[in-house]
Parts: C-alpha cells; sequence; structure tokens
C-alpha cells in the first residue's frame, strides 16, 4: 500500500498536479496509513526522488518546487494527527540577504525544511541582519537561515557578515548558528566562512541535516 501510494504521489507532483498529490494523501490517511507513515515514508522520500532527479537533470525546478511545498503543506496537516506528539527539531528564521529578491529557492528550502520537523519562519525577501536577530531572538530559533543568489548580496557587508557582528556584540553566538545558502556558495565551498556563516548547505534535504547537527552544538538561551 505505502509503495504505491509513494508511487501514484510521486506520479502526481511528477504532473505537476498538486491537488492530485494531496488527494492521494488523504485517501492513504482514510483507508487507514498513519500520518507518521504519510510523512516519513511517502512525502519526504518523495522530495528525495525529486532532488536527486533534479541533479540528475531528470525533472524540472517546477516539479522539485511543487513537491517541497506540497509536503510542506501535508506535514502541517499531520502532524496533529501523528499517534505520538511529534518532537520539533529546532526552530529557524530564514529570509533572503538586504538587497537580494531572489526567494525561490528559499521557498523550496522552507519547504523541505519543514518537512523534516524543523519550525520555519520565512522572514521573507530583503530582510536586515537586525531583523534577522531580532526575529530569532523574538520566536527562540536556534537558526538564522540566509539565503543569497547574488555574490553581492552573498559576499556584501550588510548581510551575513553583518548578522555575525550583531551576534557577537549582543553576546549571542553560543546561542544562535547561522547557516547560508545560494548559488554563490555552490560556486565556491569556502565562502560561508569568509562572511561569517557557521555552515552553509546545498539544498534543502543537505540543509536539514547540517541544521539538525547545529542545532546540538546552541547553548539554549
Ligand atoms: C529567477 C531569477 C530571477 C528572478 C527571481 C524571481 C524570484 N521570485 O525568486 C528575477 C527576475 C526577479 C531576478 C532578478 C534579478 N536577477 Co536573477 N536570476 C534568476 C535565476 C534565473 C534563477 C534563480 C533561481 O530561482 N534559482 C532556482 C533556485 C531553486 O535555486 P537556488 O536559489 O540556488 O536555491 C537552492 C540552493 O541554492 C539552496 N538554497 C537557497 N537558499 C538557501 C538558504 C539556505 C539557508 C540554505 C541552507 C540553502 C539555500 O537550496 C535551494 C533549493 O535547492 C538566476 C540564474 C540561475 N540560473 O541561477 C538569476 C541570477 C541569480 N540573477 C542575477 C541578476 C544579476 C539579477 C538582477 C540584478 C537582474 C537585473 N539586472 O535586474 C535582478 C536582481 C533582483 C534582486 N535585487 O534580487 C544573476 C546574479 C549574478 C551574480 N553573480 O551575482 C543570476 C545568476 C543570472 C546571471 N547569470 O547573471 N532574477
Amino acid at each position: 500500500m505505502l509503495n504505491s501510494t509513494l508511487q501514484e504521489y510521486c506520479e502526481a507532483i511528477f504532473d505537476t498536479d498538486s491537488d492530485r498529490a494531496l488527494q492521494i494523501v488523504h485517501s492513504a490517511f482514510e483507508n487507514g496509513v498513519s500520518a507518521e507513515d504519510i510523512v516519513f515514508r511517502v512525502v519526504i522520500p518523495s522530495i528525495e526522488q525529486f532532488l536527486t532527479a533534479l541533479v540528475e537533470n531528470q525533472n524540472s525546478l517546477a516539479q522539485h518546487f511543487l513537491a517541497s511545498q506540497v509536503a510542506a503543506e501535508v506535514v502541517e496537516e499531520m502532524l496533529p494527527r501523528f499517534l505520538q506528539k511529534p518532537v520539533s527539531a529546532g526552530q529557524m528564521v530564514i529570509g533572503t540577504s538586504p538587497g537580494d529578491y531572489h526567494g525561490l529557492g528559499k521557498r523550496i528550502v522552507s519547504g523541505c525544511l519543514k518537512a523534516q520537523m524543523l519550525g520555519v519562519i520565512d522572514l521573507g525577501l530583503n530582510v536586515s541582519a537586525e531583523r534577522f536577530v531580532d526575529a530569532a531572538l523574538e520566536n527562540n530559533a536556534q537558526i538564522i537561515g540566509i539565503s543569497s543568489m547574488m555574490v553581492h548580496t552573498a559576499r556584501g557587508e550588510n548581510g551575513c557578515r553583518k548578522v555575525r557582528r550583531i551576534l557577537q556584540e549582543r553576546g549571542l553566538e553560543e546561542h544562535i548558528k547561522i547557516i547560508v545558502g545560494g548559488a554563490p556558495y555552490r560556486f565556491d565551498d569556502q565562502l560561508y566562512r569568509q562572511v561569517g556563516a557557521d555552515a552553509w548547505a546545498e539544498n534543502g534535504i543537505v540543509a536539514a541535516a547540517v541544521i539538525t547537527g547545529l542545532i546540538r552544538e546552541v547553548t539554549p538561551l
């Protein structure tokens, strides 16, 4: 049953038919598949499949985008139906760096992370360094995620570098970690260090593992 649900669900995403994808998980749930199995054995494997296919140029960005957005929606719907109350892996805020209006990558990453039990608060586009830090404190987030698609917004003084300075000045470095992502970091895998981030990740699946590691290093406030 689970294998056929996964296959039908992936086919619906492949056809970019989100209504059908949702219908498939709803009918599986009504037919006795647990909320846990829907999340961990259908939705997350589907994102992994679409990401692998994207890397191998076998599907499109639209399909990957849809896979992560539908995943986030299903997870939000299924969480209250878990038999055991799910443990949140942690909390993060995410946004694009000042001057950067490329929001698509951030939305995909957020969808993937929500599907993997991380609380994600999306601060939107063109987020100032002060706002990143204030929002992290307001929401008890251990992680600040900064998305930059342009070289100057990744390297610039007002983005990650400034977030790092503020964390230093306010004595928050042990409590809040920074992860960055976006094309400039893919082209130079040491850039994250130069701009003062704690880590980078090339996509949402890798990001979930990296973030879980960072959260272990955080001292709670
Ligand atoms: C779509 C696009 C746009 C759209 C953005 C629409 C939107 N709502 O997002 C529009 C048309 C608005 C746009 C505008 C501009 N763009 Co543009 N744009 C692109 C394009 C074609 C694709 C970007 C994209 O969405 N990629 C797909 C996503 C899924 O990939 P991604 O963002 O890398 O995200 C993945 C990972 O990086 C990672 N990730 C992303 N964020 C994060 C965050 C964290 C925390 C983590 C862990 C991981 C992570 O996970 C994601 C999912 O797998 C790129 C070229 C390209 N092929 O990359 C140019 C590009 C980024 N744009 C560019 C430029 C120059 C501009 C403009 C200045 C053009 C102009 N003259 O007006 C403006 C700037 C606007 C601004 N101030 O931001 C340049 C940047 C050059 C550079 N080296 O700096 C590029 C590279 C094009 C080029 N070759 O010249 N653009």
